[in-house]
């Protein structure tokens, strides 16, 4: 790369311009001029290349200077690249095999080359197709448990976390996407919201007026911006992850910074409710009856995967300043320190409902939506999949604390979806 000030690229100038870049010549040739460049992004904000050589394949992923989404009239800072591969760097340490390999990474053009993950495919693209994915929830657990584990005052020690929190603080201009996207846009009437309408208005209204529901979300939003618990992703949506039956791969951290650690797990379990509700509009080739069995029981082993590798990890990993070992197991109350586990459990269990209801409503209402709900052409049906997802999210959100179990959450599900559909 000879050019330091910013310049995206494009697939005719790629390889002249990254045609010198060692760790990529070596992993897919040296010729550049033979390389076979195709721009594939799909998501809201950055440029993504797969870039083919005779020996192999990379993703070239580069962002730019405003929101895709929105175009040029939303600025964006380039840094959420040198965010992102903080995250990927982080993430691969803490959940080893969970991350794409990074093999270049330039700040001042804001990209990052990466393994091409060949043949999988987004998580969400597969879940429309009525896919089951084997492996999911066993790693989606074991990936949420250990990198919220291991950000964490839990584990670390108090001089990197707080270096590494000063680090990631600086992502404003992405949390300010999440914080007016998601907690604070979709319960009023804001410039860059839709909605299914006429279908949807009247729901809506009454959600946008709903005074519990409104408390609830700020409520939400004041944890997201003042609990600085541990390293997030930050966007833990089924269009951040890549599968294929064998292997599950996180991907797009751009989002990271230090916060709750009931967000990652509500913004997933959302995500698969949403796939769950949105089965209705995807039944043209027949039943989707298996593949909403599949999502339900995909929600209750993500839960219960976390739950037992969290637990494992705060009973053999705790080295961090929180919950001392001197406190409990070396002062002969090893019960003590099971107390706190299924106390501290049991907040991430009452918070992460309140994140899910929240992530649901704004895909609906909001400025972002998901592909599950989009790709449904009749807008009736759309509806009738979005309103259940609503009354739903609306549900959770308000009631989180006197919901006890993965099992009772499942059941409303079942329930609010059937009642809309008969
Ligand atoms: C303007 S960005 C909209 C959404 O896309 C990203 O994936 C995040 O989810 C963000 O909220
Ligand atoms: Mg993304």
């Amino acid at each position: 790369m000879t050019t330091t000030a910013f310049e995206p690229l494009t697939p005719d100038t790629l390889p002249a311009r990254l045609g010198s870049i060692t760790a990529l010549t070596q992993r897919i040739g040296a010729n550049a001029s033979s390389w076979s460049v195709r721009e594939v992004g799909d998501g809201n904000l950055n440029l993504v290349f797969i870039v083919q050589g005779s020996n192999g394949s990379v993703v070239v992923k580069q962002a730019l200077p405003y929101v895709r989404l929105v175009g040029d009239s939303w600025p964006l800072p380039l840094k959420r690249s040198f965010f992102e591969y903080h995250a990927l760097t982080r993430q691969a340490a803490r959940s080893p095999g969970s991350v794409p390999e990074i093999l270049h990474f330039d700040q001042a053009q804001a990209l990052i080359v990466m393994e091409y993950l060949s043949p999988h495919i987004i998580l969400r693209k597969a879940l429309i197709m009525g896919r089951e994915l084997p492996r999911i929830a066993e790693d989606l657990g074991l990936f949420t448990a250990r990198t919220l584990f291991r950000g964490s005052d839990l584990h670390m020690s108090a001089a990197t976390r707080k270096a590494d929190l000063a680090l990631f603080a600086d992502n404003v201009d992405l949390c300010d996407i999440t914080e007016s996207l998601v907690f604070t846009d979709p319960y009023f009437e804001a410039p860059r919201n839709r909605h299914t309408s006429p279908q949807l208005d009247a729901l809506v209204a009454s959600l946008r007026a709903d005074r519990d529901l409104k408390v609830e979300a700020q409520r939400m939003k004041h944890l997201f911006t003042a609990n600085a618990e541990t390293l997030l992703h930050g966007d833990l949506h089924t269009g951040s992850i890549m599968v294929t039956d064998e292997e599950t791969k996180v991907i797009d951290p751009e989002f990271a910074f230090y916060g709750p650690i009931a967000f990652d797990i509500g913004m997933l379990l959302a995500n698969y409710w949403m796939s769950y509700f949105s089965q209705g509009g995807h039944e043209q080739d027949g039943s989707r009856d298996s593949m909403r069995a599949y999502l339900l029981r995909t929600t209750t082993t993500t839960w219960s995967v976390f739950r037992c590798e969290f637990a494992r990890l705060w009973r053999s990993e705790r080295n961090g300043m929180l919950y001392a070992r001197s406190l409990f197991e070396d002062a002969g109350d090893p019960l003590g320190a099971e107390q706190a586990l299924d106390t501290f459990l049991h907040r991430v269990w009452e918070d992460l409902l309140g994140f899910a209801g929240v992530e649901i409503h704004r895909r609906i209402l909001g400025l972002a939506h998901n592909a599950e709900f989009e790709t449904i052409e009749d807008a009736d049906l759309r509806a009738a999949c979005e309103t259940p997802a609503l009354r739903f999210g609306r549900h959770i959100a308000v009631n989180r604390r006197h919901l006890h179990s993965i099992d009772e959450v499942n059941a409303l599900v079942a329930l609010i979806d059937r009642e809309n559909r008969l």
